[in-house]
């Protein structure tokens, strides 16, 4: 059996325990959460929490060496970075915006009794400011991710620029971000029985209100997902692709069927090649850049429900968010999806990192980790359409060019 169908069972088997506990026998759930469901949560959670810090270092640190020597990476190069950064902040800001204008996180929900101490949270000076580490071993111990993803794009500039001197270095920085795509693998074949007890804890504790809560920041995950593919990939491809938006999702959508059932943009990489070259004739060059490029450091759909969800908990946490803890998830999320492998569920490990960076309770994942596979597909999708969106707009700029001398793959030596 499928694993997304297991954790379709453990989700549905999870909420429906716990509701009718929650109506019909509130002593009986105490028993079973204390001895059953929080225990089966809590060691998913741990072993999710577990990972952020290595799959930090190692997934940005070989994400930004892959990005090579700044200087050969050239014009193609600077405007598939300036694109991956800038779409991933409207993302992540339109996922902020919907979620304060919608509010999916206000249902009611009495988490009196859920204490977390709240950082004071820095000013903007600060957030910038404190990014470098001082001492980055101190920044790992007290999960300081902000100061780990800048340590690690220090490391991986440094492998960039000394390239054959320290190969084998890079080499153990590829091993150990293989090792982390193999844990992440096997930490989600327990992902059914972790949701199975985060909702019966979830629902059992707070009834229909839970439930009705995750039902809303589905619904703006989804709202935002569909908003940014239509207004921001649709304009762009328009305006700078010179391409009319409904050929570009037309002739992308084999590759977005294929993203969403394997929730892996790297799995999907292959097809959303072969697609954006057939069917939005992007040239093998260009293609062969940006798309591998984008499917390890772009995810804009990621970047949406990590802003989404920070929101939602802070919201069910009755906490509110102060400005430069808002520009905080925007950093963030944007440095993390830097290096963020295209595997099923890194999302939800990265988004345990964006909590810890704004001092939220990652215990707030419960309510979403249950239906996070289902949006980890479309996010997924997501995340393939904005790379093909890049490699057509790339190629078109480039056509422009094509008075200048060298052509992409010259250009790109
Ligand atoms: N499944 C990831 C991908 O392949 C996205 C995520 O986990 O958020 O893009």
């Amino acid at each position: 059996m499928k694993l997304t169908t297991k954790i379709f069972i453990g989700l549905i088997l999870g909420a429906g325990i716990g509701l009718v506990l929650h109506f019909t026998a509130p002593d009986l759930f105490g028993t079973l959460d204390s001895y059953v469901f929080s225990p089966l949560g809590t060691i998913f959670l741990n072993l999710i929490k577990m990972l952020v810090v290595p799959i930090v270092f190692f997934s940005i640190t070989l994400g930004t060496a892959s990005l090579g020597d700044p200087k050969k990476l050239g014009r193609i190069g600077g405007k598939t970075i300036a694109f991956f950064l800038a779409t991933t902040t409207i993302a992540i800001t339109i996922a902020l915006a919907l979620a304060y204008i919608f509010q999916p996180g206000n249902t009611g929900i009495d988490t009196a009794g859920a204490s977390f101490e709240s950082n004071e949270a820095p000013t903007v000076v600060e957030t910038f400011t404190n990014i470098i580490p001082a001492n980055p071993i101190l920044a790992m111990v007290e999960g300081n991710m902000l100061q780990i993803i800048a340590f690690s794009i220090f490391i991986g500039f440094a492998l960039a620029m000394l390239g054959k001197k320290t190969a084998a270095v890079l080499r153990v920085v590829e091993q150990g971000n293989e090792i982390m795509m193999f844990l992440v693998n096997l930490i989600m074949k327990f992902a059914p029985y972790g949701a199975f007890g985060l909702l019966a804890s979830a629902i059992g504790t707070m009834g229909l209100d839970g439930a009705k809560a995750m039902a809303s920041y589905m619904l703006v995950v989804i709202a935002c997902l569909i908003i940014h593919a239509i207004v921001t990939y649709g304009s762009a491809v328009s305006f700078l692709g010179k391409m009319s938006p409904i050929a570009f999702f037309k002739g992308f959508f084999p590759a977005m069927t294929v993203a969403f059932s394997t929730s892996s943009s790297s799995a999907t990489l292959p097809i959303s090649m072969k697609t954006a070259q057939e069917n939005l004739k992007v040239p093998k060059p260009i293609s062969s850049f940006v798309q591998p490029l984008g499917s390890t450091i772009n995810m804009d759909g990621t970047a949406i429900m990590q802003g989404v969800a920070t929101v939602f908990i802070a919201q069910v946490y009755n906490t509110d968010l102060s400005f430069s803890q808002l520009l905080m998830i925007v950093l963030v999320a944007v440095l993390a999806s830097v290096g963020t492998a295209g595997v099923p569920g890194v999302g939800l490990i990265m988004l345990a990192m964006v909590l810890n960076q704004v001092s939220l309770p990652v215990e707030g994942i419960a309510l979403i980790i249950g239906i996070d596979r289902l949006l980890d597909m479309a996010r997924t999708a997501l995340n393939v359409t904005g790379d093909a969106a890049c490699a057509v707009i790339v190629s078109e700029t480039e056509n422009n060019n094509s008075e200048s001398s060298d052509t992409p793959t010259q250009q790109l030596n």
